[in-house]
């Protein structure tokens, strides 16, 4: 497939175009992203140089109508794949309005480029956080009504409400994905997996919100991937599909997990105050995308904590790029003297 890919210089988009590339060998993908503090070219540099000839870069804003229509066109691109976000809850609570403009407009606009273009295949990458927070049993289904709690998540649920609209309103064939919480290699370390590793090794405090009892269900990137890719060749259009990882922990839990791997004390941990509107649990009910793309998560987040962890040992270089001026700026304004 000839595929369109947005924020393809971040985490989780990346690793998908790592994976098509490789996976699809007649597949051909233009990268459009805005290379914000979270998009990084090196992410991907290595993948660049594997396939010549199947990778297009354009640096580019998804809220750009007439640039994502080019696009579309100048490459006879016939699938969409949306993961271009503001994607870090703490950031959103200091200032909503990119999350805004991204997350909401940009998703319309982006939306529109494709309607107008005609694709045959769009997914729209979106999170479980939509569903808002779980009490002590149950998991979200694609049917729970939708109740987010923080200016990120709200603006992921509007764009999702967008693209039912789009689907109802002009048979757009678009497709929702909502995922749980993502670990895997390319994170950026606000992330509570890099942020708490990198800090450990340098013997720095790792504040926990609250009493680090939120759970999160965790899923190796590479799981989450491959159910997007299944949904692009397989889904139903209109339809939305739920993928988790059979992996839920609590933020202490997997501090600790972190602390074993680095042979760090626990007198490291900070409880520090909570995060405002703070979620408490997500688990995720993923049959639909099981019976109807067969998508199964397949690595142990044991398993695929102690390699996730590794690449970051084994990639100092690529800290070192991403952990430098504004980086530190954030820690600052966010943590202040919390750390
Ligand atoms: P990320 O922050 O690592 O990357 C986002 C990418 O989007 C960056 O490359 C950035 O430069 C780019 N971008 C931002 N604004 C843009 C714009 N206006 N136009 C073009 N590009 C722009 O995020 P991620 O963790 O890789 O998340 C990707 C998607 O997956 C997001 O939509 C997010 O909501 C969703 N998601 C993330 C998780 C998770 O655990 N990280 C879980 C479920 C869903
Ligand atoms: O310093 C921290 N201390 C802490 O206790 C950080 C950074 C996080 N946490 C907690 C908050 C959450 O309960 O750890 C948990 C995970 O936090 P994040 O890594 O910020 O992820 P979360 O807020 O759960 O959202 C993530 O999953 C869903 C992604 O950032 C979203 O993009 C995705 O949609």
């Amino acid at each position: 497939m000839r595929l369109l890919v947005t924020g393809g210089c971040g985490f989780i988009g990346s690793n998908f175009i790592r994976m098509a590339l490789r996976d699809d060998p007649e597949s051909f993908i233009c990268n459009a992203d805005k290379l914000t503090y979270a998009g990084n070219p090196a992410n991907l540099a290595r993948t660049v140089k594997e396939h010549p000839g199947r990778y297009v870069f354009a640096k580019a804003d998804i809220a750009d109508h007439d640039t994502m229509l080019r696009l579309l066109e100048e490459h006879s691109l016939d699938g969409v794949v949306n993961f271009a976000a503001e994607s870090h809850v703490d950031r959103s609570i200091i200032d909503p309005a990119p999350f805004i403009r991204t997350n909401v407009l940009g998703a319309q606009t982006l939306l529109a480029a494709a309607s107008k273009h005609g694709v045959s295949r769009y997914v729209h990458v979106s999170t479980d956080e939509v569903y808002g927070s779980l009490g002590e049993k149950g998991a979200f289904s694609e049917t729970t009504p939708l109740a987010p709690n923080s200016p990120y998540s709200a603006s992921k649920a509007a764009a999702d409400l967008i693209c039912r609209a789009w689907h109802k309103t002009y048979a757009f064939p678009v497709i929702v994905t909502r995922c749980s919480n993502n670990y895997g290699p390319c994170q950026f370390p606000e992330k509570l997996i890099p942020f708490m590793y990198l800090r450990a090794m340098r013997d720095e405090s790792l504040p926990l919100y609250g009493d680090g009892g939120n759970v999160r269900d965790w899923i190796h990137v590479e799981d989450h991937c491959r159910g997007i890719l299944l949904a692009l060749l397989k889904g139903r259009p209109g339809a939305v599909y739920n993928f988790g990882g059979n992996a839920e922990r609590d933020n202490l839990a997997v501090v600790r997990e972190i602390l074993r791997f680095c042979g760090k004390p626990e007198s490291l941990v900070r409880f520090v105050a909570d995060r405002p509107g703070h979620d408490r649990r997500y688990a995720m009910e993923y049959s639909l995308a099981a019976e109807e793309l067969g998508f199964s998560p397949s690595r142990s987040f044991e398993e695929g904590l102690g390699q996730t962890l590794r690449w970051y040992a084994d990639n100092p270089e690529w800290v070192r790029g991403v952990t430098s001026g504004a980086y530190l700026s954030f820690i600052q304004e966010w943590y202040g003297d919390k750390v």
